[in-house]
């Protein structure tokens, strides 16, 4: 009896294929109400000696029987993970998706460039908020009450005394007043001024120059700004500076470059402005005008930009088109 139960787990155990089936078959045999359990209740009908010999015999079926199970068991999560492996696996020989790297804004780029070249004349870079006051936006720089720069149409003002800078010249006022020449400096930064069209954008980049020692001329600011001309623009260039006003320098001038269209026209190219420090702001950082000389420059770096790379349209720089920003 015992025995062909035997046989007839390891018929049904052929059929599983699942753990479902199998944990169905395990309570069909050896659950509290399986077939082991009915052997076990029909000993109480008989002998002692009988029910030893019976017991001992039922024992050893269902021990059997759980081995039996427990081995299936095995088998069938072994061939589950099997599969998993198969269904999962990984061609370690398939080439990998190359990481996608970002590149420098052109902006940036150009920034740089600038920063490095005149590092290589021995400035010094120095860079301040971007709040300012009136008085270091203005005032130190002999720029005068009535001046249109002063005009809320076009300096952001947040209060009455606090504007974002439309130059990067407070930093150098800064300086100035907490040093004693020689100064040697440039300031970059971003700039804001209320104006949008094709060749203004409200913040845009400047570095502007300084220096300031015993008998700098404009002799001087000449051969400086003439060899970044040719180290900026990679070439001999012609420049010519031409006569301009600004309320900080005195005299004042505007440098232009000599420059091919598109379609191999030369022309004049304004690309910064300059002039010998006005005595006036000597004053409002106390140095003696009679003692000490300087100049300044300041340049537009998109306008830069613009005009080294060929491009037409200031907004470019900031619509974050990557058709654009992947040709540089
Ligand atoms: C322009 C012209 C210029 C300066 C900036 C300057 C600064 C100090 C004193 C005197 Cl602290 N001058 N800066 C001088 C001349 C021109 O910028 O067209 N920039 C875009």
């Amino acid at each position: 009896m015992g025995k062909d139960l035997v046989k007839i787990l390891m018929q049904d155990l052929n059929k599983v294929i699942s753990k479902n089936d199998l944990m169905n078959l395990k309570s069909k045999f050896i659950g509290k109400k399986g077939l082991i359990s009915e052997l076990t209740s029909e000993l109480k009908n008989l002998s002692i000696d009988e029910k030893k010999n019976k017991g001992a015999e039922i024992n050893s079926i269902k021990k059997e029987i759980e081995i039996a199970i427990n081995k299936k068991f095995k088998d069938i999560e072994e061939a589950e993970i099997n599969e998993k492996l198969n269904s999962e696996k990984i061609d370690i020989t398939l080439p990998g998706k190359a990481p996608a790297f970002g590149s420098l804004h052109p902006i940036t780029q150009v920034l740089e460039n600038i920063i490095d070249i005149f590092e290589g004349y021995g400035f010094q870079t120095v860079e301040g908020p971007e709040v300012e006051s009136n008085f270091y936006n203005f005032e130190a720089l002999n720029i005068p009450e009535n001046h249109p720069a002063r005009d809320m149409q076009d300096t952001f003002y947040l209060d009455n005394d606090k504007l974002l800078r439309t130059h990067t010249s407070p930093m150098q006022v800064r300086i100035m007043e907490n040093n004693r020449p020689p100064i040697k400096i440039i300031s970059p930064g971003k700039v804001y001024r209320c104006d949008s069209d094709i060749t203004h954008t409200p913040m845009f980049h400047q570095v502007e120059g300084l220096f300031v020692d015993e008998n700098v001329s404009f002799a001087n600011l000449k051969s400086i700004l003439n060899n970044f001309c040719i180290d900026f623009f990679k070439k001999e260039i012609k420049t010519r500076f031409r006569p301009s006003y600004f309320p900080f320098t005195e005299p004042s001038a505007e440098l232009d470059i000599e420059w091919e269209n598109k379609n191999g026209e030369k022309k004049w190219m304004e690309v910064l402005g300059c002039g010998l420090v006005n005595p006036k702001v000597f004053g409002s950082v106390n140095y003696d005008p009679d003692q000490y000389s300087g100049f300044a420059f300041g340049m537009g770096i998109e306008r830069l930009a613009m005009i080294k790379l060929g491009i037409t349209d200031i907004r470019y720089f900031y619509q974050n088109d990557l058709k654009f920003l992947k040709q540089f």
